[in-house]
């Protein structure tokens, strides 16, 4: 805007291509539409298949993308017997309070057949976060990453990663993890642990043979470097990441850059969901580079 301004055009020529360049920051933000249907899948691990609660049938659930800015509108169809809502964990919803997700607090969760359509923006913020399942322990199968890209033409403050990967790390339990919590609240003990923990959403090779062919696999080449957008969705476990003889240098936490600093290990802390949304502990993200380079 400065710079019309001291381009010494005549007053009504500044407001002019002032407003133009108004017009074009604002289209470089979209609104981005995206179509959830809570539904009912059945998902193999473990050597046995179980019908879970799932967005789109996926598990993990499907990655909601969007640039700094834009506005995402989500509408949400609950096809099971369970009432739903979904949380955009760490999404600061300025001004969109009734789309935080949070059964019983901003909003009645979505009853069996009906819908709801959350609409907010992307504001301030830049990274990866999640969404999940805000009632009771369905955030167990129904959750996916979020990831917000920098605005159109801004780069990150690192060099560009060859490539872009979510990481969702999670739990996963043979029974009914409705039984489970619903046991838990009745006798007022702890619940019972999972029986497997996974990357996005495969149990891999360590629990039985049959797991084997359910190993989260990402093929890479020595020399470039992969963002691994990392996210804790266990339900109550601190989990710790690492890759074998390679280091991790984070780069943002929290949908805000850091400065970068490497690590072998990371911890990455549960979701308290019971807290606000600015409150909750998220996750961070982090580049990795081969030490072959
Ligand atoms: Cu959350």
């Amino acid at each position: 805007m400065s710079m019309v301004i001291s381009s010494g055009l005549p007053a009504p020529c500044s407001l002019l291509m002032a407003t133009l360049m108004l017009l074009i920051v604002q289209a470089q933000s979209f609104t981005r539409h995206y179509n959830f249907n809570v539904q009912m899948a059945n998902v193999t691990r473990l050597c046995a298949t179980k019908s879970i609660v799932t967005v789109n049938g996926e598990y993990p659930g499907p990655a909601l993308v969007a640039r700094e800015g834009d506005r995402v509108v989500v509408r949400v169809t609950n096809h099971v017997a369970h009432n739903m809502t979904l949380h955009w964990h760490g999404v600061r919803q300025l001004r969109n309070g009734w789309a935080d997700g949070t059964a019983y607090v901003t909003q009645c969760p979505i009853q069996t057949g009906q819908s709801y359509v959350y609409n907010f923006t992307v504001t301030g913020q830049r990274g990866t976060l999640w969404w999940h399942a805000h009632i009771s322990w369905l955030r167990a199968t129904v959750h996916g990453a979020i990831v917000i890209l920098p605005k159109h033409g801004v780069p990150y403050p690192f060099a560009a990663p060859h490539m872009e990967v979510p990481v969702i790390l999670g739990e996963w339990w043979r029974a009914d993890t409705e039984a489970v919590i619903t046991r838990a609240l009745h006798t007022g003990g702890p619940s019972d642990v999972s029986d497997a923990y996974t990357i996005n959403g495969l149990p891999g090779p360590l629990y039985n043979d049959c797991c084997a062919k359910d190993t989260f696999k990402l093929k890479v080449e020595p020399g470039k470097t992969y963002m691994l957008r990392l996210i804790n969705a266990a339900l109550n476990d601190e989990l710790f990441f690492s890759i074998a003889n390679h280091t991790l240098t984070v780069v943002e936490v929290d949908a805000v850059y850091v400065k970068p600093f490497t690590v072998k290990t990371l911890i990455i802390l549960p979701p308290m969901c019971s807290s606000p949304p600015s409150r909750c502990i998220q996750r961070p993200t982090s580049t990795c580079r081969p030490l072959s380079t």
